[in-house]
């Protein structure tokens, strides 16, 4: 079966081009300029009566959208995040995404290669669209150092999660930290890092319940950015002791922090961050410190940062410079009933976490509408970075002969209204309730499958596939 996706503009990491895109079966096979090449589709390679035309006049045409940083199910903070793989990998697809990267995790004491057959085993036949997993390291011992070697090898994954937050739960000392570079530096994969100085944010939280500060904002507070920044800072140094192991900053939400990336990214260093939506929207004031116990839909690590400050607008301007190079969301969902009303009189007991893996593609047009980003900077930071920066690359983030024909037919003109009445999360509320967007995802195909039209879901679950990765392509 052949389609041609006819009179759009197809959005490339370079930027736009008017062109048609032929596909044949999952991959794509050819870009078609038009005013250069065939005027009919008939003229066009391999056309027949089985090719089904879409129409995508009006319509930017851009990859299928990568989310390298998703937690389905993930069980954290004594519940689970609330979006099963089915459900959230339907909702991803909904908003344009058609690969996720979730974590797999070794808790401590466990067996790495056993973490992992429990997440195959969660996904199995469950997911709407593509998926790979990260692996968190919860105990980095000669095991699990072991086991990296094994996964890179064998398993395709490629990138390993630690946390220097979360002292007993996920956490990793600065020993463990570097044990695990070294080997990274050996086997070429990235080193995935929580930056957040979690002993000394213990110290703070107590400090502060102490003294009767329990609302959600106080999550916020008892995690300054000057903790964010010093965990990344040393987080590069220790990277750079292991000969300048390749290091990706996750969720980064903070200026300081920035600074510290740009700094190394200055040197000439392996050093790669990612931001998501929340921090470049949110703030603490306005949603962290909702009246009540409302801001505890926005409690997540790293948390919401000052709209006092100038993180937001350092935050973009990072995107435009690549020293933020990838957007992903951190969807780790939770519902407010019986999940974070679980910090009700106790902030650090409220699930971190904030759901958004449906809306990420229109959030970051909305920058383009603002101006704050281009349009090939929007598919670079939601899809061909990402593919490249997690071993996709060219199969997925790309539209080019030969890679899946993983597509967003994405109307400039249409407009996104996020709500929990409409979104398909699996969360009894929505962190961007009201927000209304320019443009609107109007087509998605995954593998050459039209799993979304007109907005209208039509995929089915179990079609998505595991993707094993390859090493980073920005690693020297
Ligand atoms: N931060 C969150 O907010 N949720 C999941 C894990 C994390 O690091
Ligand atoms: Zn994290
Ligand atoms: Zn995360």
């Amino acid at each position: 079966m052949s389609i041609l996706i006819k009179g759009g503009t197809v959005v490339t990491p370079t930027g736009p081009i008017e062109a048609d895109v032929v596909v044949e079966g999952e991959k794509i096979a050819a870009l078609v300029t038009r005013g250069y090449g065939f005027s009919e589709p008939s003229e066009g390679p391999g056309f027949g009566s089985s090719t089904a035309v879409v129409d995508a006049t009006g319509k930017y045409v851009i990859p299928g959208a990568i989310d390298g940083h998703t937690h389905m199910q993930m069980p954290f903070g004594g519940t689970e995040a609330s979006d099963t793989f089915d459900t959230g990998t339907r909702a991803a697809a909904i908003g344009g995404t058609t690969t996720i990267v979730d974590f797999a995790i070794q808790r401590y004491g466990e067996v790495v290669q056993d973490g992992l057959a429990a997440w195959h085993a969660k996904t199995a036949g469950e997911c709407h669209i593509d998926y790979g997993f990260h692996m968190i390291l919860g105990g980095v011992d000669d095991d699990s150092l072991k086991a990296m070697d094994q996964l890179v090898a064998s398993e395709g994954i490629t990138s390993f999660k630690l946390f220097m937050a979360y002292p007993g739960v996920f956490y990793s000392d600065d020993g463990q930290i570097l044990r695990a570079m070294q080997k990274a530096r050996e086997n070429g994969a990235l080193i995935m890092m929580h930056a957040e100085n979690g002993p000394a944010i213990d110290v703070l939280v107590k400090q502060a319940l102490e003294r009767g500060e329990t609302d959600p904002v106080y999550h916020g507070i008892t995690r300054p950015q000057e903790l964010e920044a010093e965990a990344t800072s040393r987080a590069i140094w220790l990277a750079s002791v292991a000969a300048d192991c390749p290091l990706y900053i996750v969720h980064l939400s903070a200026s300081k922090a920035l600074e510290q990336v740009r700094n190394a990214r200055d040197l000439g260093r392996n050093v790669f961050a990612e931001t998501c939506p929340q921090y470049l929207y949110l703030t603490l004031e306005d949603q962290l410190g909702a009246p009540g116990f409302e801001g505890a839909k926005w409690v997540c690590s790293t948390p919401l940062r000052s709209g006092k400050e100038s993180h937001r607008a350092d935050l973009w301007q990072g995107l435009r410079t690549n020293d933020l190079s990838v957007v992903s969301t951190d969807h780790c969902p939770f519902c407010m009933k019986d999940q974070k009303e679980m910090g009700i009189g106790d902030f650090s007991k409220i699930p971190n976490g904030i759901g958004g893996v449906e809306h990420r593609v229109d959030l970051l047009y909305q920058g383009v509408v603002d101006k704050k980003l281009s349009l090939a900077r929007w598919v670079e930071t939601i899809a061909t970075t990402p593919a490249r920066m997690f071993g996709m690359y060219p199969k997925k983030g790309i539209i080019a002969p030969g890679s899946d024909a993983d597509i967003v037919l994405y109307d400039p003109n249409g407009r996104t209204r996020i709500s929990v009445e409409t979104h398909h999360m699996n969360m009894d509320y929505s962190a961007w309730e009201g927000w209304e967007i320019d443009g609107r995802v109007d087509t998605v195909m995954s593998r050459g499958e039209v799993i979304v039209a007109g907005g209208e879901y039509q995929g089915r679950k179990g079609r998505g596939r595991y993707v094993p990765r390859t090493l980073s392509e920005y690693l020297v």
